[in-house]
């Protein structure tokens, strides 16, 4: 049994592969086919890009495909750089990157103000998933969130993304410091993913 999701963002394929291997599946991606068309991401929404990714590699493959659109929404910035998350510092840019013009973004935003205080602005991730059937047409979708502080001292190696970024106040830790696992518990991702699988099962 092969769960294939519509993503190249290899932080994704390793959390979907391994909350999937516990239910017996193997996870492919977009690495695992040729030919696959390009995709432009450029809903207004988390849900409207995932929705787009599904369609685009579920009607290639003529398979029933996952997709997951997620992103950053920083307080202190109005929400950005939600949907522009993976690209923030740039298209292609690195994770590093966009880290380094988030934490330069926000310590403009603050400047003046009190900076002794690592914890710089609330903040979420959101994560949209929608399952795709291209043969019925048919579409589930899911989503969730987490809270959190986006932090100036930025920690652990876990993850990927903004995670070094993102202080839990109830773990003292940041999303990187955490294991697979436990991130899994309480991300954004691990949230949508147990939704979407509770409205499979209904
Ligand atoms: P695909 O579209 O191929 O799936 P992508 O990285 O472009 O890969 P998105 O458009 O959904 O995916 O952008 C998501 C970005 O949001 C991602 O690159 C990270 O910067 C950030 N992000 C999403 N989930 C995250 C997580 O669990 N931890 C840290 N950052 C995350």
């Amino acid at each position: 049994p092969v769960v294939i999701v519509a993503t190249k963002n290899k932080g994704k394929v390793r959390e979907f592969a391994h909350a999937f291997a516990a239910l017996g599946k193997e996870v492919k991606s977009m690495y695992d086919y040729e030919g696959l068309p390009e995709i432009i991401e450029d809903g207004d929404t988390f849900a409207a890009n995932a929705m787009k990714k599904a369609k685009a590699v579920g009607d290639a493959l003529q398979l029933p495909v996952l997709a997951d659109d997620s992103g950053l929404c920083v307080q202190l910035l109005d929400g950005a750089p939600g949907v522009y998350s993976a690209r923030y510092a740039g298209e292609g840019a690195s994770d590093d990157e966009n880290n380094l013009k988030l934490l330069d973004v926000l310590e403009s935003k603050l400047a003046g103000e009190d900076t002794e205080q690592p914890l710089l602005s609330p903040a979420h991730f959101e994560c949209a998933l929608v399952l795709y059937d291209p043969v019925s047409g048919e579409s589930v979708e899911a989503s969730g969130r987490v809270e959190g502080w986006i932090t100036a001292e930025s920690g652990g190696s876990g993850g990927f993304g903004y995670d070094p970024l993102f202080y839990l106040p109830e773990y003292s830790k940041t999303m990187a410091e955490l294991s697979l696992e436990q991130k899994q518990a309480i991300s954004h991702r691990g949230k949508a993913l147990r939704a979407l699988i509770a409205k499979l099962n209904r």
